[in-house]
């Protein structure tokens, strides 16, 4: 596929994917949220690529759904959601590969949203997160009423998107809704550090980690220790945990290739 409306570029074991409507704050037309689910799609696939990293061009993260888009006649907004972002949240969250953000702006509407889902969010101290749905008279989607309530709880849940006031990124990584808000210039080399760090790591083990606590949201304890022994099964069984194990052993540095 032919990208238009997202940069894609691979650079070592790290695939990143900016959202490039900048003159729209990178808000999603139908088209960027193909490509953008093209991407994701093709990093799952590549073997070579070990972690993701997703952000934005110009002064802004993403402001959601393109309003004028989806104000066209024919747009059925159940299909919008179920195709665009039931889909990238999907996409995200069965990511068997780490999914960094880096929020280099304002991140409105799904766009926070989407932020939200990811597995480590980073964001420049300047950039802010809206629930912006009410101001249009609309629910969160993006997942957004499955997260932030296990984030931060109901009442900071309610309050945000109800209020709907802009949060800065030091209160967001305050309440625990991003990992952390870095200085505005540091913002890309920070993410980059950490994406490849990621990268070299033992991925299997990494995946097998999002996918034990994402069944533990809607599980009991009894259930998750059932979880971890079949997901331990799996990881032990790998090549990374063989080698961090010899390295250990043999004082030296482990070489992890992923599987
Ligand atoms: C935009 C947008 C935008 C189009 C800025 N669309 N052009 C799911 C299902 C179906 C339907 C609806 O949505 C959803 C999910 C959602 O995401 S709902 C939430 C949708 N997003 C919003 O309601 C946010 C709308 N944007 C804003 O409130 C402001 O633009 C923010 C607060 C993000 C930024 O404000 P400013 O920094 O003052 O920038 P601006 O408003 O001047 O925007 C710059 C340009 O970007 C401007 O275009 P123009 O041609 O006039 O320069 C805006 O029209 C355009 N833009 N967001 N979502």
């Amino acid at each position: 596929m032919k990208y238009e409306q997202i940069l894609h570029a691979i650079q070592g074991g790290v695939a990143t994917i900016t959202l490039n409507r900048p003159e729209k704050l990178n808000s999603f037309t139908a088209r960027m949220a193909e490509e953008t689910l093209h991407a994701l799609a093709a990093a799952k696939e590549a073997p070579a690529v070990r972690a993701i990293v997703l952000t934005g061009a110009g002064r802004a993260f993403c402001a959601g759904q393109d309003l004028a888009e989806a104000t066209a006649p024919n747009v059925r907004i159940e299909h919008l959601v179920e195709k665009q972002y039931n889909a990238i949240i999907r996409a995200i969250r069965t990511m068997p590969k780490p999914v960094l953000v880096a929020v280099n702006g304002i991140a409105a509407g799904a766009g926070a949203n989407i932020a939200y889902a990811c597995d480590l969010a980073f964001a420049a101290e300047s950039a802010v997160f809206v629930q912006s749905f009410i101001h249009i008279g609309l629910i969160p989607d993006s997942g957004g009423t499955y997260t932030l309530p296990r984030l931060v709880g109901m009442q900071r849940a309610f309050g945000q998107m109800i209020l709907a006031d802009k949060l800065p990124a030091k209160r967001a990584e305050e309440l625990g809704l991003i990992w952390k808000a870095v200085p505005d210039g540091n913002l890309a080399s920070e993410v980059a550090a950490t994406a490849e760090k990621l990268a070299s790591m033992p991925t299997l083990g990494i995946a097998l980690t999002k996918q034990a606590l994402e069944r533990s949201q809607g599980a009991t304890l009894e259930q998750q220790l059932q979880v971890e022994r079949e997901l331990q099964a799996i990881a032990g069984a790998s090549k990374d945990s063989k080698e961090g194990v010899a390295a250990f052993l043999e004082k030296r540095k482990p070489v992890f290739t992923g599987q």
